[in-house]
């Protein structure tokens, strides 16, 4: 059994940052604490001077994800690998069964398709229609799969889009079980009639496609999806917020004692919509997805968000598509399949544009990059911590490292890179996926298929704390 002895770093958990050695036998972390000894054989890496972190969780990709009539680019063993170069050991998916698709079939597939991932995976599965069917096999799912979370899309009207009547059967259905729904908060019958309104007036190109689904549309959603989780008393958590808007949604039901849970997204919070004014319709179709870039005033409220904690982590929503995928919209915007890249970028533009700029600190970044979604998701300490007994994946992060972002250097399997030319100053010099060095010195050791489902048992302690409060909470007023 390999063994591993990180000495001289300053491992950084959620809570704290301390001078520590980190011992890994096999898979796990056996010992944490200062000046550890090597034992026979081990394994010696060398963190002075950097920070040592619990490795990064993307709790939203969508690798090889077949959609708007063709299939993202990234795969899961180049997505799982560029996810490690950049620090991130898990992602969370997405299993997205079409309308009248059985949800184990679904299961079944994407499965098969990660079976080839380098790093550890698991999926949030999709709700995209009712029946009895469903609902039993949401319960096979949970109880037999390791499955806590399900998804619901409140835009794609025609395609995958749930309407209430199929969010409140889910709902009811996920607190039966124990799990959580999660939300793409969008209204699609509005984003439907604008983008037809949009098209009408002659807007073909890609600015019609913010100009169709505005902030607002978002935040009608947010605050419906959170309405009717409260209204059921099930634990939410909202996927790529990008506005005040939803936001607002949000922080209200907080401070109301509701269980709301609130991702960002890394590029939501650095780039704006002047992208899609770009003279160049193809770098303009690089960056549709949904929800769209906003106008820069948002970025701030959602910084803010996340140092107030009324959102709690960060993802990148990794879907991949290249050039000639997206000029299926040249003639009409609303053809341009969806989706942006980032899971190689997003620690380098958290720490860059958080920790170097003094928005957020350390132990902040691990929070919001890793340790925050294991909690939710109910996968801590295995995942998310730096402690004996939890899984080996460790990052050294080297904060004097730097790097340029560039389709030119990044790993990913796509064209262009949504970040080029950003510069990053502290970068992943050592990435370990259970107890695997699978990158060091600027170059990838994943080995294909060694990733493994995370088994997500329902009943999570986080979501516990929402019943407990609901009870407590007052009675709604009587209206006098
Ligand atoms: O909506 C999502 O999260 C998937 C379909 C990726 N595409 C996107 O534009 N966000
Ligand atoms: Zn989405
Ligand atoms: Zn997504």
């Amino acid at each position: 059994m390999s063994t591993i002895l990180i000495k001289g770093g300053t491992v950084v958990t959620a809570e704290s940052e301390r001078r520590a050695d980190v011992l890994i036998t096999g898979e796990k972390i056996a010992a944490v604490g200062p000046d550890l000894t090597a034992p026979d054989g081990a394994r010696i890496l060398d963190a002075g001077g950097a920070y040592v972190l619990p490795g990064g969780i993307d709790p939203h990709t969508h690798m090889e994800l077949p959609f708007m009539g063709t299939k993202a680019s990234e795969d899961f063993f180049t997505g799982t690998s560029a996810a490690a170069a950049g620090g991130t050991t898990s992602i969370i998916d997405f299993v997205i069964p079409g309308p009248g698709q059985s949800l184990l079939d679904a299961h079944a597939t994407w499965m098969g398709w990660a079976e080839k991932a380098a790093c550890d995976y698991s999926f949030h599965v999709a709700v995209t229609w009712w029946s009895e069917q469903v609902s039993h096999e949401m319960g096979v799912l949970a109880e037999q799969h390791g499955i806590n979370s399900f998804k619901h899309f409140m835009a794609y009207k025609g395609a995958i889009m749930c309407d209430d009547e199929v969010l409140i059967n889910s709902f009811m259905r996920a607190r039966e079980l124990g799990a959580i729904c999660t939300l793409h908060c969008e209204n699609g019958d509005l984003v439907y009639r604008l983008q037809e309104e949009v098209f009408n007036k002659g807007i073909t190109g890609p600015e019609g496609h913010p100009a169709s689904r505005p902030p607002w549309v978002e935040g009608e959603a947010a605050n419906r999806g959170i309405r009717i989780a409260e209204a059921i008393g099930t634990p939410v958590y909202l996927v790529h917020n990008s506005c005040i808007q939803s936001l607002e949604a949000i922080t209200r039901a907080r401070l109301e004692g509701q269980i709301v849970f609130g991702e960002v997204l890394a590029q939501h919070l650095v780039i704006d919509d002047s992208v899609y004014r770009d003279p160049d319709w193809r770098t303009a179709a690089h960056y549709v997805m949904s929800p769209p870039f906003r106008p820069p005033e948002h970025q701030p409220a959602l910084w803010r968000g996340l140092q107030s904690g009324m959102l709690q982590t960060t993802a990148t929503d990794h879907c991949c598509f290249c050039t000639p995928q997206k000029a299926m919209g040249r003639e009409d915007f609303r053809k341009i399949p969806n989706g942006t890249g980032g899971v190689e970028d997003r620690m380098s533009v958290m720490w860059e544009h958080g920790v170097r700029t003094g928005r957020i600190s350390p132990s902040e970044f691990v929070a919001l990059t890793s340790t925050n979604a294991a909690r939710i998701f109910n996968i801590y300490p295995q995942k998310g911590a730096i402690e004996p007994g939890a899984d080996a994946d460790i990052v050294i992060w080297d904060p004097n490292l730097t790097r340029t972002i560039s389709v030119e250097t990044h790993h990913q399997n796509v064209d262009f890179n949504i970040f080029e030319g950003m510069e990053c100053t502290g970068n992943a010099a050592v990435t370990i996926s259970r107890g695997m060095v699978v990158w060091e010195n600027g170059e990838l050791k994943t080995e294909r298929g060694r990733g493994r489902a995370i088994h997500r048992p329902c009943w999570a302690p986080y979501w516990e704390t929402q019943r407990k409060r609901n009870a407590l909470r007052e009675p709604t007023p009587v209206a006098r």
